[in-house]
């Protein structure tokens, strides 16, 4: 059989640079390989080698797929609709699979034993492929010439899938070099198959492949479900291999920041799922800040890899392209992404007009002669997109990408930003005094759920550094390891909870948001650099003194409100997040409750 798979990717130039620079990665793959492919049902087999794009494009449309969207204002752009019950992650199918029991993942996380995992994933595989073609999709994340790069080969049947890795991560031939000399790669089986929910399975086997990494998923072609090689690999796998090795993967944007005397400082943010974190990455300031020289500038916009570097902790993005949320993103949210998504962009779930242009909630007025996300004319009854709707670009079609986003080293992160959707309680900015109270702010973040996942939106959950959904071992022993990483760095980033999503009484929000979050922003490198010193000390840390904190138009009673440090209403939070830490056991550092119990006995005094 794998004489078999040797003459079908023989004429592969993949294959044969990865042969020339690593025969023994080479033959491993090709049994990898050769042993899906034969329980899948022996399927055609095709190597993407990167530049097949245009071939791809049209066999969709050909297959009627995809819809080409307005060549004038949207070129090379198309649209796609998935399965109206496949449209999100759906966490309850995705398993964190290990020989030893649950409590290797703890309580936030599905189970399976390793073999019984396996055994799924055989009898829903066997012959699932019959016919079709398979596609091997090796990829790159992070710079080509990066140490703290690792590569990937999804192994999938899904075009759409396909098309998206090309969107969103370096494929094809130039990955064979940084693959074959890292010496290794997660291995990502994905397959269509009939694409029932009630046999959906996104599996996750940290431990196999060597130690590397193996993830299968089935009967979804979605997001983070179907493109392996972002939450699966970039966060989940990542995370356990990061622990492992002394390094970060987490869910987190990151971007630079320069002030009008050409500093550059680096801060990044972690925000569940359609949250604003894209938005936040994409910054644009307000007029007056760029007329005086101000701008921001991206790095990554969902997922930031740290590595400690004398030191300091420096940040790479391991993507390649925005897999972001559609609906609410306009001219007046995030100008940038506008801008971004006019060209070479794969639409998933949104609406189309009859000049064949895309539609969202939030984007504009509604347009003459609506489709929505489902393909029926749009009567009002329905939304439009659907609120998971996404956009697949290509991160070189962002103007202002940072100059070290192609750094091998990344660049130095200076301060960590928590937040989530948050009506009550969660000021608009507090300053953890210390890492460790900073580790407790993550640990203690609760926020409304939202659309990026299956099932209801608007509850409060607890999703700690937003990780949640993607931490792939034990929740307690990860905040652990974030307490280490703070003692083993010199200059550990300064820690903040934002909170952009405050109400008043009548439900309305406080802050502006968007670009005016800059205000924040302009807060923040002030104290990491050392400059503004006069912040007024509370139980939960520091918060800005209205004298040298810089709030724009707001006015002060507003501001008085969104700074508000809630004495019972953080006792309270306390108390309610208590069972969720006590659900960790043994696992959740005595540490982690020494600072819950100083912060709780600061507030009781306060
Ligand atoms: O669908 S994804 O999981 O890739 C997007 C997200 O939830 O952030
Ligand atoms: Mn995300």
């Amino acid at each position: 059989q794998k004489k078999e798979i040797e003459s079908l990717v023989k004429d592969s130039v993949f294959f044969r640079a990865m042969s020339n620079y690593n025969t023994s990665l080479m033959e491993r793959t090709l049994r990898d390989i050769s042993e899906y492919w034969v329980l899948v049902g022996k399927p055609d087999i095709k190597v993407i080698e990167g530049y097949e794009e245009q071939d791809v494009i049209n066999r969709l449309v050909e297959e009627n797929l995809l819809i080409k969207m307005n060549d004038t204002e949207y070129p090379n752009s198309y649209l796609y609709r998935s399965a109206p019950f496949d449209v999100a992650r759906s966490e309850k199918d995705t398993y964190i699979c290990t020989r030893g029991s649950h409590d290797d993942v703890g309580p936030t996380n599905y189970w399976l034993n390793t073999d019984e995992a396996i055994e799924i994933a055989r009898t829903n595989l066997e012959g699932a492929m019959k016919g079709k073609t398979l596609y091997i999709v090796p990829y790159w994340l992070g710079p080509i010439d990066s140490p703290f790069g690792q590569g990937g080969i999804e192994l999938t049947d899904s075009l759409y899938v396909v098309l998206n890795l090309m969107k969103i991560t370096r494929v094809g031939r130039v990955t064979a070099k940084p693959i074959a000399l890292s010496n290794s790669y997660v291995l990502g089986m994905h397959a269509t198959a009939d694409l029932n929910p009630e046999k959906r399975y996104i599996l996750h086997f940290p431990d196999e492949n060597d130690g590397m990494g193996t993830v299968i998923s089935f009967n979804t072609n979605y997001g983070g479900n179907a493109l392996l090689s972002k939450k699966c690999h970039a966060l989940r796998i990542a995370s356990f291999r990061a622990k492992r090795e002394g390094w970060m993967a987490e869910h987190m944007m990151m971007i630079g920041i320069r002030e009008p005397t050409g500093r550059m400082t680096y801060i990044s943010g972690a925000f569940p799922s359609s949250s604003g974190k894209t938005n936040l990455s994409m910054l644009q300031p307000p007029d007056d800040f760029l007329k005086a020289g101000w701008d921001t500038y991206l790095v990554s916009d969902d997922i930031t890899w740290m590595h400690p570097v004398n030191g300091q902790l420096r940040g790479i993005n391991p993507e390649y392209g925005f897999f972001g949320v559609a609906p609410h993103t306009s001219y007046k949210t995030n100008p940038r992404a506008m801008d971004a998504i006019k060209r070479n962009t794969l639409f998933t779930n949104v609406g189309i007009d009859s000049r064949k242009c895309p539609y969202w909630e939030g984007m504009s007025e509604v347009p003459e002669g609506l489709i929505d996300w489902r393909g029926k004319p749009f009567d009002g009854t329905d939304k439009a997109a659907h609120p998971n709707s996404r956009f697949s670009t290509p991160i070189k079609e962002y103007r202002n990408l940072s100059p070290d986003y192609e750094n091998p080293n990344g660049a130095p992160v200076s301060a960590f930003l928590f937040g989530g959707r948050r009506s009550d309680l969660m000021p608009l900015i507090m300053e953890a005094r210390s890492w460790d109270e900073g580790v407790l702010f993550g640990a203690m973040q609760r926020v409304e759920t939202t659309a990026a996942a299956i099932g209801k939106v608007g509850e409060l959950r607890n999703d700690p550094m937003a990780m949640r959904p993607f931490m792939p071992y034990n929740m307690g022993d990860y905040f652990k390891y974030y307490l280490e990483m703070g003692k083993k760095l010199e200059k550990p980033p300064r820690i903040y909870n934002v909170n952009w999503f405050r109400k008043n009484e009548s439900g309305g929000f406080l802050w502006p948001g968007y670009s005016q979050n800059m205000y924040v922003v302009k807060w923040i490198l002030g104290r990491v650099n050392g400059e503004i010193t006069d912040a007024v000390e509370t139980p939960m840390g520091y918060v800005p003194s209205l004298d040298s904190f810089d709030y724009g138009t707001i006015d002060k009673n507003t501001m008085n409100q969104l700074l508000l440090i809630d004495r019972k209403g953080f006792l309270e939070e306390l108390k309610t997040v208590r069972p969720f830490f006590e659900s960790f056991g043994s696992h959740f550092p005595d540490e982690l409750w020494e600072t819950y119990y100083n912060v709780k006995s600061r507030l009781e005094k306060w």
